[in-house]
């Protein structure tokens, strides 16, 4: 039986640590969260990690803006918070509607403000391995590998699924910790015949089951990064087959209370590295 990584509990003492740290500077740090639209699922987010930010002693200011706003409206209030010396942090819950094009409003804020390191000047400094916010997700799963005592160096990791937000950040991450990372995706020939060769598995393919028991080599570490959300129970599910796959790793994820938690631990936590470079307290 697999060990149970706990993100959770891992999560709420990130989020204890950052209290404790945002308490010491001069002025709370301050998250600008923007929302365009009504989707049930991004409302829940921002409301969760505006809750986030109370437990953590961060200020947020949040804007509601109607499914239909322009770009350039949107493009504007990132402007006006680009210069504005009170926030350190600007989000942009996404998807962005169909008619706004996502990567111009990425391209647009600050990249010192960036605390999703979204912003291609961040992409690119954490590829080459300069000092950067990295993304939320990868991030808190470095974390929790290192809270495990899970080492990358030598390892052959397999990364399902190769996103912006996820995929592709997380393979550069293991590469700079020594792993041997194989990028698996939709157009991935022979999808278990990858698998099976993993010490490190993560997946983040949004595909409710789709690693199952016999992709999985005996002993491997197995990461899910859920992102399938049943729209009318708001229930979460996972990639991974838990009940088989737990039977043959050495350590899981758990959907809920895995990955997800840990997501927001590390926006609270790049939130907080904005505000102490922006105070020049780092
Ligand atoms: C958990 C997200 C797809 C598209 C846009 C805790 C979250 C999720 C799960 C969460 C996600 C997914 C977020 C759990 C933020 C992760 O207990 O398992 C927290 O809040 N997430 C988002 O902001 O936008 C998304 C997934």
């Amino acid at each position: 039986m697999a060990v149970l990584i706990d993100g959770k509990k891992l999560a709420e003492r990130i989020c204890a640590e950052v209290a404790r740290e945002a308490a010491k500077l001069p002025r709370k740090p301050c998250l600008a969260a923007i929302l365009v639209g009504d989707d049930p699922a991004s409302e829940i987010y921002v409301r969760n990690k505006e809750r986030d930010c109370l437990k953590c002693g961060i200020d947020s200011r949040r804007f509601d803006l109607p499914a239909g706003t322009a770009q350039e409206e949107l493009l504007s209030l990132i402007d006006k918070l680009n210069r504005d010396g009170a926030v350190d942090g600007i989000l942009v819950q996404l998807p962005l509607p169909e008619h706004i094009d996502e990567s111009a409003v990425i391209d647009a804020i600050s990249p010192d403000k960036d605390i999703d390191a979204f912003h291609p000047l961040n992409v690119g400094k954490m590829i080459t391995g300069e000092p950067t916010l990295w993304p939320c997700t990868p991030a808190g799963i470095m974390e929790m590998f290192r809270e495990y005592g899970i080492s990358l160096d030598g390892k052959k990791c397999v990364m399902v699924g190769r996103s912006n937000i996820v995929g592709r950040p997380m393979g550069l991450l293991m590469l700079r910790e020594n792993g041997t990372v194989i990028y698996c995706h939709r157009r991935t020939p022979d999808l278990a015949e990858m698998t099976r060769q993993a010490d490190i598995l993560v997946v983040a393919a949004g595909s409710p089951g789709l690693i199952t028991g016999d992709m999985i080599k005996p002993g491997a570490v197995v990461i899910d990064v859920a992102m399938n959300r049943d729209p009318d129970t708001g229930k979460f599910f996972g990639d991974v087959c838990f009940d088989e796959v737990e039977k043959k790793a050495s350590f899981i994820t758990p959907v809920p209370g895995g990955v997800g938690p840990m997501t927001r631990a590390m926006l609270m936590k790049n939130i907080l590295t904005a505000a102490k470079i922006s105070l020049k307290q780092m």
